[in-house]
């Protein structure tokens, strides 16, 4: 079983890589932010907390995430590995994944990070607010408070799989076939042959 996360800012590009990966390795997609966002237009309790957090740019609260991964995880008992895409997202969604993935006696294989610069994920982000209808896309006050929230945050996430040596790090700018032939490179060498 291989399971990787995909890893990166607001706007690097994790959930348009992951629609590629899935459909070449037939992982199961594990997306927070898709998920969040699909309890927000079912308006379920959990949604509606949630929104009131993205709105803003900051993180929804670890235990609502956590909870959500771990049901996904019991529900796809037969998955022959996990794309984890937007997730973690703190040291401590790190170290609850870790041990849900330890329960099933299995782990993190790979940890896959995209480098954008700044500027270009502000470019991309009001761009994709153009024509998503997604409320953290509009402005660039609310993409700016994001990005701070994935360096104040997020950014040990990568740090905590540096100490296990499984952070590779991938140029995220570029054409999206470009990024996605060097992920594919990093995925094989971990396939078993
Ligand atoms: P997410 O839904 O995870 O999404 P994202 O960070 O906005 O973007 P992503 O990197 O997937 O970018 P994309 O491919 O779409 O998070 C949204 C919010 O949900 C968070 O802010 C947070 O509030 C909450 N959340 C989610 N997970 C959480 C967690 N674990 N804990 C707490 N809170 C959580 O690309 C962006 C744009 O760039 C697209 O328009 C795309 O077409 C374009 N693009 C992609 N690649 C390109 C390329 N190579 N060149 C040019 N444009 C490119």
């Amino acid at each position: 079983m291989i399971n990787i996360i995909l890893f990166g800012p607001p706007g690097s590009g994790k959930g348009t890589q992951s629609e590629k990966l899935i459909e070449k390795y037939n992982f199961r997609h594990l997306s927070t932010g898709d998920l969040l966002r699909s309890e927000i237009a079912a308006k379920k309790p959990l949604g509606i907390e949630a929104k009131s957090f993205m709105d803003k740019g900051q993180l929804v609260p670890d235990s609502i995430v956590i909870g959500m991964i771990s049901s996904v995880l019991d529900a796809n008992p037969q998955a022959k590995g996990f794309l984890f895409d937007g997730f973690p997202r703190t040291k401590a969604q790190s170290q609850a994944l870790d041990a849900l993935l330890k329960d099933k006696h299995t782990e993190i294989s790979l940890f896959l990070a995209l480098e954008v610069s700044e500027d270009e994920l502000v470019k991309r982000l009001l761009n994709r607010g153009l024509t998503s209808g997604r409320s953290d896309d509009v402005n660039e006050e609310i993409i700016r408070a994001r990005i701070i929230e994935y360096e104040n945050k997020t950014m040990v996430v990568a740090d905590y799989y540096k100490q296990y040596n499984k952070v590779v790090t991938i140029k995220g700018e570029g054409s999206i076939n470009e990024i996605f032939s060097s992920l594919c490179h990093e995925i094989d060498k971990k396939m078993p042959l």
